[in-house]
């Protein structure tokens, strides 16, 4: 395999004035944007990594204009690129740079579906602990709707305020509470999603149990709008724990970081989330967003432990934690010093955003070899490039690293490669919870093996023949090519 980079190019096909007009139909004209201006935003990721440019931005408002878009676009080989709140990481919610191609070899206009219309909040089901929403209700607003009648949803990640829970089921997000409650695809007991030819499948029952032939629900969360466009959403509830208890220890290693969280996972009932990061990560937090160190001396690595309840789990963290050989602990005493902990970790992202245009590698590690791996991909990357500046953090207890790093050009991957070739080889996936995206295409087939990807194709082409929805996310655009 090659070493790659990522194509600067962006340039992009215009859609043609009859399949403007079906658009505009649609949807109402204001709902199509094309001028430059007002679709800048959707066509750029938050990274900055990654962009294209879109012929159209399109806003549905219902289920059938989804559906009637998909329409439209499909009959004239026009591209369509989902898109929720524009915080994915891997460059799979905006344009091509390089667009689409078709059987002539001209680039096909590309169109953005944004989903942030689909703001529906249905009334929560409070016998069965469940909600339906629709595709574009944000995170945050989700939480504020079912946290009045005392419940809560189970994933939960910093993007809460953008990110959208359609593109959450499309991209299987994890986030800081997976530990505890797994990821979206557990959550969803139901889901509406319109296929590329505009065909609406709907399971919406809301059953806990249904067996009843194959879920479309663990087939599309994942799926990176490949197959579908998710509409609206059944959701299952927990509790809410209005009590909360943090801890941030100071500790030698990634390593013995990860031993305590499987340690804390046995014996911390209310334990809800076990997170890493670095002392050049929270030096560079610090530095972004103010604040005091919460030691005096530095330290090689941090693990942030949180646990919810119904009544104060202070006590219990405590006692959990003063068991375990750390190098030094501090355990927030109010309000105050909880939220400070979790900036902490939290705003790791924003500041390696804002030092520079990050390569983030997002990965999954067997637990056991964290350790191992936090040595050896600093030193993958140091081979590949000298003057890298690494930081690793991320979701220790799920064996998920964010392995960022600034420094290497944008189009530039060898660093990508370097660390993807590495969680391979030590049993691990390119992607724990970001997804493929753009980002990883080349990698998907050294992950997954031959006959994995192939029948992923199968079922692809069988619900996409016309290669409507995202292409050139998840596989090549062509096949082979790489
Ligand atoms: C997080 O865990 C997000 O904060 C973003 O998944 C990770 O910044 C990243 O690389
Ligand atoms: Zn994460």
């Amino acid at each position: 395999m090659h070493h790659g980079r990522v194509s600067p190019q962006t340039y992009g096909a215009a859609l043609a004035e009859p399949a403007l007009q079906a658009l505009r139909a649609a949807v109402s004209p204001s709902n199509v944007l094309t001028d430059a201006d007002l679709r800048a935003t959707y066509e750029t990721d938050w990274t900055r990594r990654f962009r294209g440019v879109a012929a159209a931005v399109v806003r549905p408002g219902t289920v059938d204009e989804v559906a009637e878009v998909l329409r439209a676009c499909g009959e004239v080989g026009t591209a369509v690129v989902p898109q929720g709140g524009n915080t994915g990481l891997v460059g799979g919610g905006v344009p091509r740079a390089e667009a689409p191609r078709d059987e002539r070899g001209s680039p096909r206009p590309q169109v953005i579906l944004s989903t942030i219309r689909l703001r529906d909040l249905e009334a929560v089901d409070e016998v069965a602990g469940e909600v339906t929403v629709g595709g574009g209700v944000t995170l945050s607003a989700l939480r504020e709707h079912v946290r009045r009648g005392g419940w809560d949803f189970g994933v939960d990640m910093g993007s809460r305020d953008s990110a959208t829970v359609g593109g959450m089921v499309a991209t299987n997000a994890g986030g800081v509470n997976v530990l505890r409650y797994g990821g979206m695809r557990q959550q969803l007991v139901g889901m509406e999603a319109v296929l590329a030819d505009g065909t609406i499948i709907r399971r919406l029952p809301g059953l806990v149990k249904d067996n009843t032939g194959y879920s479309f629900g663990s087939l599309l969360a994942g799926s990176e709008g490949t197959l579908a466009v998710v509409s609206r959403v059944r959701l299952r509830l927990v509790p809410q724990l209005p009590r909360r208890a943090v801890a941030l220890l100071a500790v030698g290693d990634a390593g013995q970081a990860a031993a305590f969280a499987a340690e804390l996972r046995r014996r911390l009932s209310t334990i809800t989330a076990a997170e890493l990061f670095d002392d050049d990560g929270m030096r560079l937090v610090l530095r972004h967003a103010g604040g005091e160190p919460p030691f005096r001396e530095a330290h090689p690595r941090y693990l942030l432990i949180e646990s919810g309840a119904a009544a104060d789990p202070t006590d219990e963290l405590v006692e959990a934690i003063a068991g375990l050989p750390s190098r030094d602990a501090v355990v927030a005493s109010d309000e105050g010093q909880r939220l400070r902990l979790w900036k902490l970790r939290e705003n790791h992202t924003e500041a390696v955003n804002a030092a520079g245009v990050p390569h983030k590698l997002d990965v999954a590690v067997p637990i056991g070899r964290i350790g191992e791996f936090d040595i050896a991909v600093r030193d993958a990357i140091h081979r590949a490039d000298p003057d890298a500046r690494i930081f690793v953090y991320g979701h220790v207890g799920d064996g998920n690293l964010h392995v960022n790093v600034l420094g290497p050009d944008r189009y530039d991957e060898i660093v990508d490669d370097a660390v993807l070739e590495l969680a391979i080889q030590m049993g691990g996936a390119v992607s724990a919870e970001h997804g493929i995206g753009v980002a990883k295409v080349r990698w998907l087939i050294a992950d997954r093996g031959e006959p994995d990807v192939a029948a992923m194709r199968a079922i692809k082409g069988a619900l996409d023949p016309r290669d409507v929805l995202n292409p050139g996310v998840l596989f090549a655009i062509q096949p082979g090519r790489d």
